[in-house]
């Protein structure tokens, strides 16, 4: 087995990383999984049993500013510094420690354009857009495979949050995870939405890191997870070639309630639905067999993303009036 470092030699050998800038700035989007991430095969490297695809979010994400500190790193949230004991700092920081060439310190700014309790300026935007900086700060001149492995190792859903657009994670099948890594797919779909629609601010009950694995150790209906995402895969690519939305609509819904599905087989059970979310749920259903074409994905929360049509953005808007709306190729 290789050890964790052995990804980071391959790519940062050969760079420099003895020299350095004061500061350094980037920004990374956010995303939602259209075919989800869940599972993985490496908890170490964050490698995952399937690929996944997803779309970013444009504007939607996180900016992050690093400078050179010398003591210790000190990390701020929206301008509020943030307690070295919060479990993420600490993440971060150990993810830090992995670049720091002579025991570097860095003082971390980030700002999210996204609401942190939306549940989407996630580890993912944060991870992508750490790494993007550190690129800039240590000059390593990355292409964007490479900072996807290495967004990786922060957070699985990081290496698809590099670029924008239509993204597809590649699992890979190598040890060192040098194959598993995201790319932008080449298409676009001017008239896709997306619809955030928040229904709860409160910090899920269970991280989807442990609420993945344990589904992988205990639900039975994990097995059928690897064909149902090879499936959807397929079909999700149709629907890019074909632009064709009610296959895109109906795939992603299909992935994302089977994922929560095997997550209610999993023992002690995962549900992060609330009352709210089967409303939603029944109100997007009752709205397509009135003739919207109205689908819907779900992470591990409670709130729902809506998929439309530019040209029904009225309409839905009407419904459902606490939705933020994302023009995912503007
Ligand atoms: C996804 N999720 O594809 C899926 C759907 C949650 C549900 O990627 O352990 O925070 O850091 O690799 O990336 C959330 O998982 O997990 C996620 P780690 P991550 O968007």
């Amino acid at each position: 087995m290789l050890k964790r470092s052995d990804a980071w030699s391959r790519i940062l050998s050969g760079r420099p990383t003895d020299k350095h800038f004061v500061e350094a700035e980037a920004f990374a989007c956010a995303n939602i999984a259209l075919i989800k991430y869940w599972g993985k095969r490496d908890q170490e490297l964050n490698l995952p049993k399937t690929s996944s695809l997803s779309i970013s979010l444009n504007t939607l994400g996180t900016r992050t500013r690093l400078k050179k500190s010398f003591d210790r790193d000190s990390i701020y949230l929206n301008g509020k510094a943030l307690s070295e004991a919060d479990g993420f700092v600490q993440r971060l920081c150990r993810f830090l420690d992995l670049f720091r060439s002579r025991g570097e310190y860095f003082e971390i700014h980030t700002q999210n354009t996204i609401p942190t309790a939306a549940g989407l300026a996630s580890s993912a935007s944060g991870f992508a857009a750490l790494i993007k900086a550190l690129n800039r700060f240590y000059g390593w001149k990355l292409n964007t495979k490479e900072m996807s492995i290495l967004a990786r190792m922060g957070s699985g859903s990081a290496c698809r949050s590099i670029e924008p657009g239509f993204v597809l994670w590649h699992a890979g099948d190598r040890s060192d995870g040098m194959d598993s890594y995201a790319e932008r797919l080449d298409t676009t779909w001017p008239e896709l939405r997306i619809g955030i629609v928040l229904l709860s601010t409160e910090k899920k009950s269970i991280s989807s890191r442990r609420a993945m694995q344990r589904t992988v150790d205990t639900s039975i209906l994990y097995r059928a997870w690897p064909q149902k995402v090879d499936q959807d895969l397929l079909q999700i690519k149709k629907a890019l070639l074909q632009k064709n939305f009610s296959l895109l609509g109906k795939t992603a819904e299909s992935n994302a309630l089977s994922m929560h599905a095997t997550g209610l087989a999993a023992w002690p059970p995962l549900c992060y639905w609330q009352p709210s979310t089967l409303q939603t749920i029944h109100q997007i259903w009752s709205l397509r067999q009135q003739g919207f074409e109205l689908f819907f994905t779900m992470d591990a929360g409670a709130n729902v993303k809506l998929l439309f049509k530019a040209r029904d953005k009225k309409d839905i808007e009407t419904h459902f009036p606490n939705m933020q709306t994302v023009d995912p190729f503007a």
